[in-house]
Order: structure tokens, then sequence, then C-alpha cells
């Protein structure tokens, strides 16, 4: 079994499969975490849940777009700074998959806050605050999908040559790389910022945990 890490989706199904493609991603035995924010923004957010859908080993982590999403689906709330925010683009999708809403809405509510795997590497949308003991946050579910003060912070762990020894690994959504001047994954110290922009005009990268080669798509 192989394990990949996903960056922000943002509703582009095209660069989804590419990337799974590219990446030679198996679907009945690898396992996918992805790092949230699968919809929004892009043209085709009821297509990106299908085909994660088919992925046997899947773990979500929650990010702020799905957030948005699930409460727009499971309540019908809608939030201004959604709309704003890409929502628009989601609500419009599913005007021709209005079948799909109450199954995708089931996908989403099994997203989780965090992970942390059987090698103490941690998994979160956002981030949390690195001055904090992790167990005071993990149920502080705005900290966690919104906070970029770490990945923000992760260069001067770098240049200090600090590093957070609370976990072997930190893997970051959320903060595009673009914020760095990069479009490929980026690792300060021992966190990786996954988020390569694919949501406005960047490109989407999945990376085998174990050897860190990644694949990107295009340009969104
Ligand atoms: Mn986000």
């Amino acid at each position: 079994m192989k394990k990949f890490v996903i960056g922000d989706i943002h509703g582009h199904h095209l660069a989804l499969n590419q990337v799974l493609a590219k990446s030679g991603f198996n679907f009945e035995n690898d396992l996918l975490i992805s790092l949230g924010d699968l919809v929004d923004l892009g043209p085709d957010s009821p297509s990106v849940i299908e085909t994660m859908m088919k992925v046997k080993n899947f773990r979500h982590i929650l990010g702020n777009h799905d957030k948005w999403c699930l409460n727009w689906m499971r309540f019908g709330t809608i939030d201004d700074i959604w709309l704003n925010q890409g929502g628009q683009k989601t609500i419009q999708s599913y005007e021709n998959h209005k079948n799909l809403i109450e199954s995708h809405l089931t996908f989403l509510e099994q997203a989780v806050l965090y992970y942390r795997d059987e090698n103490n590497r941690l998994f979160v949308h956002g981030g949390f605050a690195w001055d904090i003991p992790f167990d005071q946050q993990i149920n502080d579910e705005h900290v966690l999908i919104w906070d970029r003060s770490l990945a923000l912070m992760s260069y001067n762990f770098e240049l200090q040559g600090k590093k957070l020894g609370l976990f072997s690994e930190i893997y970051l959504g959320h903060t595009p790389t673009r914020h760095f001047g990069q479009l490929t994954p980026i690792k300060h110290s021992n966190i990786w910022l996954m988020d390569t922009g694919c949501g406005r005009g960047g490109k989407l990268t999945i990376m085998d945990i174990e050897t860190k080669r990644y694949w990107q798509s295009d340009e969104s």
C-alpha cells in the first residue's frame, strides 16, 4: 500500500484526474489523505467528491470550504463570505446534481479535524497554535481549519533550525505556497505546505508520503 497526501483541490476535477493518473494511484490498495477543501472556486466540485468516494482508503481532513459547503447541504445556510469565496460556483454546480447532495453530505460529514498516523505525522488543513499544547486544541475547529500562523511561521522555523518536535512531520493545506513565491510543495523544517494554489490559477499536487516524490497538474 502506498500512502499519498493531496493538497487543496477546490473543485478542479480535471486536475484531480491528472495527478491521480500521473502518480499511478490505485483506488483499491493505496491510501489517500486529503488535506481538505475539496470544493469551491473550481467548476466541478460534485465530480471531485464522486471521485473521492471511489477511493477505498480515504482520509478526509475538514477544510474551511468543506465546512461552508457542509453547512449549506445540511441546513441550507449560505454564508455571505462563502458566496464570495467560491461558494457560488459550488451551488451552481449542484443545480444539475441535486440527487447527489444527500450522499455528498454524508461523505463530508465523515471528515475529521486532523489525522495523526502511526508514524506520528500530523495532517491538518489550516494549522494550530504552536505555543499551546496540541492536545488542548484538538476540538478547536476554528483554529484547525483556519489557522495560517503555523504555515507562515514555518519559514522562520526553517531559518532558525527549529523543529516542532511534537510530530515527526506536519502536513498543511490552506495557505498557498504562492505566498512564498512557489507552485511546488514547500518543506520548512518538518512542516510541509501542500496547497500549491489549484483554487486560484495554480497547480494541484499529490505526494507519496514515504518517498516525497510528487506529481502536479497543469495550472488551473
Ligand atoms: Mn482552506
